[in-house]
């Protein structure tokens, strides 16, 4: 052997960008390839950049396999460093397939010339005492970051890398990711719809203080509400007679009832029908004045969602619900979505009347900037959203184990700052 060293560089081009942002994939791809090259492995690491390309490395006993992907080009650099008898262009073969790479080149360089170099020998049991008094302080080897953002605010969540569910159905993007902190979260195209761990903030204050107002709640549509979080504290209520939820991709729902069993958990109770269609046009159509609640549960003002925040639509929400019915909607950011906010309650105090529209906010640590509310309407203004029965709230809380709205939270989630009343007027 005239060389210590084999070093193929290759140019994968023309790749398939998805494969290209999946950290997770690579990994596995780069990991096998040096298995199938009969390379020993030792540890690899892998990172994915926002808002896309991954960079990672494959230590083997024979050196080390390394990549750099710009999936906007359909592009990736690899090194494949190796020493002794094993056949990196293995490697090169089998990322070639998985990267499906449709235009690629390799240049292969011998590195340390023997007869350019000279043998020493040295004592190395004087040297690098202290190496053994060094742990390393974090073992992660992935650092790999989902990030929902507008163009000037974002909220990130670190993820294992692990992609549990990815399909695109006709709407929208539909994933569901494994997280240190958040257990699974649910992502429509590039934003946070609900984790594990914080979906009860949410899916509590949409529910309960409407019904509590309200006080004889029987009949319940909502429009949206995929992951089955609404319905399932809706159907806490024993009042509550019959629900009918239209979501409008039904590859949510099939997601959640695999991955995410103990939000979608009302799904077989009888006094629900779950149509999956248009909840714009199934409003459109509704009888007049036949629901006690209408609920708006649905994602940001963008793809599917964005005629759920039209006065059309909200026109004929109104017109659905009965004399002394309420109206709630997801009802954005006073701090990330500004317009949308202040649009929701201007359109609902046109049509439900001036002192008939109500907001409430509270913390959804999940969403950017982690403040976020719901909208009311109440038709006729029968209802007053501040009067609640206190002892009836207090003591549902503790039977049916809520962990964030009780009657306290109630009031303090109508107390509103000055900004947010500010840009309401
Ligand atoms: N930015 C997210 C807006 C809220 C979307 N709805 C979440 C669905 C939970 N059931």
């Amino acid at each position: 052997m005239s060389a210590l060293g084999n070093h193929i560089l290759v140019e994968f081009m023309r790749c398939d960008p998805n494969i290209m942002n999946d950290v997770a994939g690579i990994e596995r791809d780069m990991v096998e390839a040096a298995r199938k090259a009969g390379a020993t492995v030792i540890n690899s690491t892998f990172h994915h950049f926002s808002p896309y390309g991954v960079s990672g490395v494959v230590v083997i006993e024979e050196s080390h396999l390394a990549i750099h992907t710009w999936p906007e080009y359909g592009y990736a650099a690899v090194d494949l460093f190796t020493c002794g008898e094993m056949d990196a262009w293995i490697s090169f073969d089998y990322l070639k397939d998985c990267f499906k790479s449709a235009s690629y080149s390799a240049i292969e360089m011998k590195r340390g010339s023997k007869n350019l170099l000279t043998r020493n020998d040295f004592d190395i049991s004087t040297m690098r005492q202290k190496a053994d008094e060094w742990v390393n302080p974090s073992m992660y080897t992935r650092n790999v970051w989902f990030t929902d953002k507008d163009e000037n605010q974002a909220l990130s969540l670190r993820y294992t890398g692990e992609v549990l569910h990815d399909v695109q159905s006709p709407f929208q993007r539909v994933r569901v990711l494994e997280s240190p902190k958040y257990g699974k979260l649910l992502t429509l195209d590039d934003m946070f719809m609900t984790t594990e761990n914080d979906e009860f903030h949410y899916h509590e204050m949409i529910s309960h203080p409407a019904i509590f107002a309200h006080g004889n709640v029987k009949n319940v549509l909502v429009i949206g509400g995929g992951d089955g979080g609404t319905v399932r504290e809706i159907l806490k209520h024993d009042s509550v007679e019959a629900v009918t939820m239209v979501e409008i991709d039904g590859e949510v729902i099939e997601a959640c009832k695999k991955h995410l069993p103990a939000i979608a958990a009302a799904f077989d109770d009888p006094r629900l029908e779950l149509i999956v269609g248009d909840g714009i046009e199934y409003v459109k159509n509704a009888n007049p004045e036949s629901y006690d609640l209408v609920v708006v549960d649905g994602s940001d003002p963008v793809g599917p969602a964005e005629g759920l925040f039209s006065v059309a639509f909200f026109n004929n929400c109104y017109k659905s619900l009965k004399r002394g019915g309420v109206l709630v909607a997801q009802g954005e950011s006073p701090k990330f979505n500004e317009n949308a906010f202040a649009d929701i309650h201007h359109t609902i105090k046109g049509l439900f009347g001036e002192n008939n529209a109500h907001v409430a906010l509270f913390y959804v640590p999940t969403y950017p900037t982690g403040m976020w509310s719901f909208q009311f309407g109440t038709k006729d203004g029968a209802v007053n959203l501040k009067e609640i029965p206190t002892d009836k709230v207090d003591a549902f809380e503790t039977e049916k184990g809520l962990r964030y709205y009780n009657s306290a939270i109630h009031h303090a989630a109508l107390a509103l700052p000055g900004f947010v009343k500010e840009l309401l007027k």
